[in-house]
């Protein structure tokens, strides 16, 4: 039997993890989540991946959390300590995370895009946090990360509507990286992973440190973690070669040290 993920990595060292439940439209079951996050660890585990894009299948990214496993729940069940975990061990990935999504993201499909660091999407994507239609709110830091992504006045709506927006309204609200043209999301994504893959892998991820800070923390706290993290990298082999590559007209071959 397939599992519920499919894993490759690629010759630029870009893996690519895609979701593959397409009967329940990729909902996020207990058992697909514990896959993702086990594949997403096996990845960052690996020194050969530099970055790792999460894609869905053309018609869909994800449509949310399993609707049928959670209503199984009876109301007076204590509070699932699982459910959070799942989101936990993606937020301790240190490689660079992008979302290619196509066709659509809801509910916890659309949470999972905003818990990778960059979203490539289609042109004819619609995101939506529906939540509140079925008698619930946002519980995988869909509310968190979209008022900070894109203000509290439009979080404040679609979460209390759960209306979608469509790819375009994403981009203008800065939500996603880039918007392909139709069918290109995919193909889009990999080539944005694989321009960070060519980058000093161990600079890339104190990068990706430094800018998460920013959504974490004060910005005087911020600015000391930025700093704190540049000097790792200035203490790094790689930047030595970086420099020293720049200095001599030639590409730099950078070791991961
Ligand atoms: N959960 C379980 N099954 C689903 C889900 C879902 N979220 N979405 C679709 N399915 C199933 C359907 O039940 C159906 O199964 P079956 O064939 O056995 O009847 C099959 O997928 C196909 O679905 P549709 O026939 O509805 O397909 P359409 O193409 O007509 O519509 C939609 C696709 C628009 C996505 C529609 O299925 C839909 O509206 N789905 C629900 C979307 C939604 O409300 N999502 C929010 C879920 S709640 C949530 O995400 C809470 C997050 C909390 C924390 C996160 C934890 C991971």
């Amino acid at each position: 039997m397939a599992g519920l993920v499919e894993v490759s990595v690629d010759d630029f060292r870009v893996a690519l993890l895609r979701l593959n439940r397409p009967e329940a439209r990729n909902a996020l079951s207990p058992e697909m989540r514990t896959e993702i996050a086990e594949s997403l660890e096996r990845l960052d585990a690996d020194p050969e991946v530099r970055c790792i894009v999460l894609a869905g299948h053309d018609e869909f990214f994800a449509a949310g959390a399993d609707i049928r496993a959670m209503a199984e729940r009876p109301v007076d069940a204590a509070p699932d300590p699982k459910g959070i975990e799942f989101w936990t061990r993606l937020t301790a990935i240190g490689t660079p995370t992008i979302a290619a999504v196509s066709g659509y993201a809801f509910g916890g499909g659309c949470e999972l895009a905003l818990a990778c660091d960059m979203i490539v999407c289609d042109e004819g994507t619609r995101f939506g946090q529906p939540e509140i239609t079925l008698g619930i709110i946002p519980g995988g830091g869909g509310s968190q990360r979209l008022a900070r992504t894109i203000g509290k006045q439009r979080a404040m709506e679609y979460v209390l509507t759960g209306r979608r927006w469509d790819a375009k309204t994403a981009e203008r609200w800065g939500l996603v990286n880039r918007v392909a043209g139709k069918g290109a999301w995919l193909t889009e994504a990999i080539e944005l992973a694989r321009i960070v893959a060519e980058r000093a892998p161990l600079a890339v991820r104190l990068g990706k440190r430094a800018v998460l800070a920013a959504q974490e923390t004060s910005l005087a706290e911020g600015l000391r973690e930025e700093r704190a993290l540049f000097e790792e990298a200035m203490a790094s082999e790689d930047r030595v070669e970086g420099m020293t590559a720049f200095l001599e007209k030639r590409e730099p071959r950078f070791q991961g040290r």
